[in-house]
């Protein structure tokens, strides 16, 4: 299962900080069934049993709603979940070892934060890019933001689909319009919040009116 440009219209990413006794599952069924177009379980601070038993129900709920289900960072995760694939930073291993590790047929996402990133990460096999942080964000916060004018040379500069993550909500997505990419990647809009499917189905009309088809 390899990506196309459709799939980053509202990514996913986990988090299990807004839990309040809930299973992260059932969160991520609300969500999947209210539109979001790809998942990413993100999870740090968590033995490799408990991210691998994640892995294998999150895997469960994605494939019921035929999404795009990927592990950030861990690739022994991904391995053993057999998951669709794996996202990976710029301190991670690199995109070439990453291919290598899970082979042509998965999915190999790369965080990227400048044009020259981009192009190196697309050399090396990456199926989409992640851009951020675009905006101010609690969830990863002291990084240097990304400018939209960058993101723009990188949307030039590659031919893979791209998102951009960091602070998208229903207000600050409409500011990435200009930028070329083709979605934007979520947390905390949608984790922090008391109607998740409610949230997902507004950005998913935002993104399928505002992104390039
Ligand atoms: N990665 P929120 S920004 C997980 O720039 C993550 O690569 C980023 O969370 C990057 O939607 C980010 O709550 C946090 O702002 C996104």
């Amino acid at each position: 299962m390899k990506v196309n440009r459709e799939d980053m219209r509202c990514y996913v990413v986990t988090t299990r900080d807004f839990l309040d006794g809930r299973a992260l599952k059932d969160d991520c069924e609300e969500i999947l069934k209210n539109g979001a177009t790809f998942l990413q379980l993100r999870e740090k601070n968590i033995d490799f049993d408990e991210y691998v038993n994640l892995g294998f129900e999150l895997k469960e709920v994605a494939k019921k709603y035929n999404i795009p289900f990927v592990i950030d960072d861990n690739i022994e995760v991904a391995i053993k979940v057999d998951a669709d694939g794996v996202h990976i930073g710029q301190s991670d291993i690199d995109a070439k070892t990453a291919r290598k590790l899970i082979g042509e047929d998965k999915i190999l996402g790369v965080s990227a934060q400048n044009v020259y990133q981009a192009i190196e990460a697309e050399k090396m096999g990456a199926d989409y890019l992640g851009i951020g942080p675009v905006f101010p964000t609690k969830t990863k916060p002291n990084e240097k933001l990304i400018d939209l004018d960058e993101v723009r040379r990188i949307s030039e500069s590659v031919n893979i689909p791209i998102l951009v993550i960091g602070g998208i909500d229903d207000e600050s997505i409409y500011k990435v319009k200009n930028s070329n990419t083709d979605g934007v990647a979520v947390i905390s809009y949608i984790f922090n919040s008391d109607t998740k499917g409610k949230n997902t189905r507004k950005l998913r009309e935002i993104s399928d009116e505002l992104f390039r088809k």
